[in-house]
C-alpha cells in the first residue's frame, strides 16, 4: 500500500524539465505521482521509472483547468496519508511583445502558470503538511528575476507565481515543509516549441532533474529558498555575462 510518505508529484511530466525530474527521482528511489495532459507520454515516464523498482501512477491532469485537478487529479492522490514532495513545474512560455501579445495567448499563460500553480498548490499542500519533512520545489524562471523586453505576459505570470510560492513558503514553513524556487535560465526542452538538443550550450533537462533530486536529498534541517542557475556555458539575465564561450563539448 502506498500510503504518499515516499511519493513526490510532479507536474509537467510528460516531457522536458517533469520528465528529467521525475526519471531522477525514480531512480534515487522515490515513488512517483505524475501529472500531464498527455497520456501517452506519461506511460512512457512511468514505465522507466517503474524499471527502478518504484510506485508510479500517472494522471491525465489540465493543471489550468480546476475541474481537472479536483477529478483525476484529486484521484491520483485520494489513497494518500501524506505526500513526501511536489515538483510545481507544468508550464507554458510564449514570448511576444505588448504589442504582438494576444488576449488568449495572456490568459492561457496566467492560468497554465499561475492559476494551475495555485490549484496544484491547493490540492497538495493539505498532505505535504501531513508528512514530516516535505518538500516543494517550484520550478520558476529567471524570467521572475528579470523582466525582459518581448515577454510581458510570461514575466508577469513567473513573477505573479514567485510572489505565490513565497507566500505559500511562509504559511507552510511552521508545519515543517520546505519550499524552493528554482529560477534557471535556458533549458534544452520542448518549451515554446523547441526540439531538445537544439540548445545544447543550456542546462539539460537532466541537469535539473538531477539539481531537484539533490534538494530533495538534503538533511531535513535544510531549508534552501531560491535557487537561480545556469550551465556555464550560457548566460543569466538581460545584461551582457562572461561565460564560457566555444566550450560546449568541454562541459557535455
Ligand atoms: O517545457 P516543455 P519545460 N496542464 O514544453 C506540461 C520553466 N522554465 O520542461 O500537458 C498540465 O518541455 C507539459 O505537459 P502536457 C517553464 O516555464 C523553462 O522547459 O503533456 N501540464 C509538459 O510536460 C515551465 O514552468 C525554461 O503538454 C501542462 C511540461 O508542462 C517548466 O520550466 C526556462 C500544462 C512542459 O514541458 C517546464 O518547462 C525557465 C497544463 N495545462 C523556466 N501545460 C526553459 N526550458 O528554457 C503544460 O526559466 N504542461
Amino acid at each position: 500500500m502506498n500510503d504518499g510518505s515516499n511519493t513526490v508529484l510532479v507536474t509537467g511530466a510528460s516531457r522536458g524539465i517533469g520528465r528529467g525530474a521525475a526519471l531522477e527521482l525514480g531512480r534515487a528511489g522515490f515513488d512517483l505521482i505524475l501529472w500531464a495532459r498527455s497520456v501517452d507520454d506519461l506511460n512512457e515516464v512511468a514505465s522507466t521509472c517503474r524499471e527502478f523498482g518504484r510506485h508510479v501512477e500517472i494522471a491525465a491532469v489540465d493543471v489550468s483547468n480546476y475541474d481537472s485537478i479536483m477529478t483525476a487529479g484529486a484521484a491520483s492522490l485520494s489513497s494518500l496519508k501524506s505526500l513526501r514532495g511536489l515538483v510545481l513545474n507544468a508550464g507554458i512560455g510564449i514570448w511576444n511583445s505588448l504589442d504582438a501579445v494576444s488576449v488568449d495567448e495572456w490568459q492561457k499563460i496566467m492560468s497554465t502558470n499561475v492559476d494551475g500553480a495555485f490549484y496544484t498548490l491547493k490540492m497538495a499542500v493539505p498532505l505535504l503538511t501531513n508528512h514530516s519533512f516535505a518538500q516543494i520545489v517550484a520550478v520558476v524562471s529567471d524570467s521572475a528575476a528579470y523582466s525582459y523586453a518581448n515577454r510581458p505576459a510570461y514575466c508577469a505570470s513567473k513573477w505573479g507565481m514567485r510572489g505565490l510560492v513565497e507566500a505559500v513558503r511562509r504559511d507552510v514553513r511552521p508545519r515543517g515543509v520546505r519550499v524552493t524556487q528554482l529560477l534557471p535560465s535556458r533549458v534544452d526542452t520542448h518549451f515554446r516549441g523547441k526540439t531538445p538538443g537544439a540548445r545544447r550550450d543550456s542546462l539539460s533537462a537532466t541537469d535539473v532533474g538531477s539539481l531537484i533530486t539533490m534538494i530533495f536529498n538534503l538533511p531535513k534541517r535544510i531549508e534552501v529558498r531560491e535557487l537561480p542557475v545556469s550551465a556555464i556555458t550560457s548566460s543569466y539575465g538581460p545584461f551582457e555575462e562572461l561565460y564560457v564561450e566555444n566550450a560546449t563539448e568541454a562541459f557535455q
